[in-house]
């Protein structure tokens, strides 16, 4: 057979960011060897590191997270291998860098810091997709994202993270979803929670259950299937605004060691994979992964894993932005001007 001539499509990929064809391991180390930027300006999504994990209850280290995703996205490379969906062609995407902390010891400044940098992301017109840091950054950049009002939510976790306070304060790992209940931020009738086996079940279940969460526990994804799993949750959000959040901790200690709160009996990477491109078409306002801890995995497979849910959450939200009829970036991509 005549081998295709590659130099047009390797021509397209380096439009998508300038050192998109670099080796793994060599450039630049920033998600998906995105272009780093520091200007929102042209931009449609933002992948941004929040590297800090003051809000952990237990074992401390996913502060390194971000660094640790970056490292290992570099092997994911700009096409998602199950559905060929290349979310560079929907839009513009960069590495914005990570949340400029000013305060990294005091929660409740961090808190504000998270607010407020993201509160600018939004008000740019551009979508974030968040690597983490821990549970507790989420809090923040949902209060950031539902200014215009309650989003749905999707909350991939074994945790229900609707603890109350605890240690002296509200904000903490374990307890977001609560905070935003509580806040307005999430419509709790257009929540789902899926993987969950919650150790702590008997604090947070009752809120949950209290609140109309819809939650997919581990033994009824089991019992059920991944495509019920799908159907029950598209039909809980609907067309209105979601944002995704996934902790890693729902996967399998099996698949993602290097997390804070690990329990055994999780999703495994590629059921994970095929539940969120089950969610493709949805109205997506950006999501997050976090929960990574680089100290507790050696391999750097937790961060690859991250890496991977990252990429499925890029495609999700690049087709949301196609749906919703992008024109900006890619006109400018195909004029020539990148
Ligand atoms: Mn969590």
């Amino acid at each position: 057979m005549t081998e295709p001539d590659l130099s047009p499509l390797f021509e397209r990929i380096a439009g998508y960011g300038r050192h998109m064809l670099d080796m793994p391991f060599s450039g630049p180390t920033s998600f998906f060897r995105t272009d780093v930027v520091d200007t929102l300006e042209g931009v449609d999504i933002a992948l941004i590191g929040v590297p800090t994990d003051a809000g952990l209850s237990h074992r401390p280290g996913a502060r390194y997270g971000p660094q640790a995703v970056r490292a290992q996205s570099g092997l994911i490379r700009y096409i998602n291998p199950y559905t060929g969906v290349i979310p560079y062609e929907h839009g513009r995407v960069v590495d914005a860098g990570d949340v400029p902390f000013q305060n990294t010891l005091v929660l409740d400044d961090i808190v504000r810091e998270i607010f407020s940098y993201y509160t600018q992301v939004v008000a740019a017109g551009v979508v974030p997709l968040s690597v983490g840091g821990d549970h507790s950054i989420t809090y923040p950049i949902l209060k950031a994202v539902a200014s215009r009002g309650p989003v749905g939510l999707i909350h991939f976790d074994s945790h229900h993270d609707t603890a109350p306070p605890m240690k002296g304060s509200r904000f903490h790992h374990g307890a977001p979803f609560r905070n935003a209940v509580e806040d307005g931020l999430i419509d709790p009738r257009r929540t789902v929670q899926i993987a969950i086996r919650d150790p702590y079940r008997q604090a947070a279940r009752p809120y949950a259950e209290a609140h109309g969460f819809t939650v997919l526990d581990m033994p009824l994804i089991l019992r059920e299937g991944l495509d019920a799993v799908v159907a029950t949750t598209r039909k809980t959000i609907g067309d209105g605004p979601v944002y995704i959040t996934f902790d890693v901790d729902a996967l399998d200690p099996a698949f993602a060691p290097g997390t804070g709160t690990p329990v055994v009996g999780g999703l495994s990477s590629r059921e994970a994979m095929i539940l969120l491109q089950g969610l493709r078409g949805l109205n997506i306002v950006g999501a997050d992964v976090v929960e990574v801890s680089p100290p507790y995995d050696p391999t750097g497979m937790t961060a690859l894993a991250g890496a991977q849910i990252l990429m499925e959450l890029l495609c999700l939200a690049s087709e949301s932005l196609a749906k919703k009829g992008n024109q900006s970036a890619r006109a400018i991509f195909d004029r020539g001007d990148h």
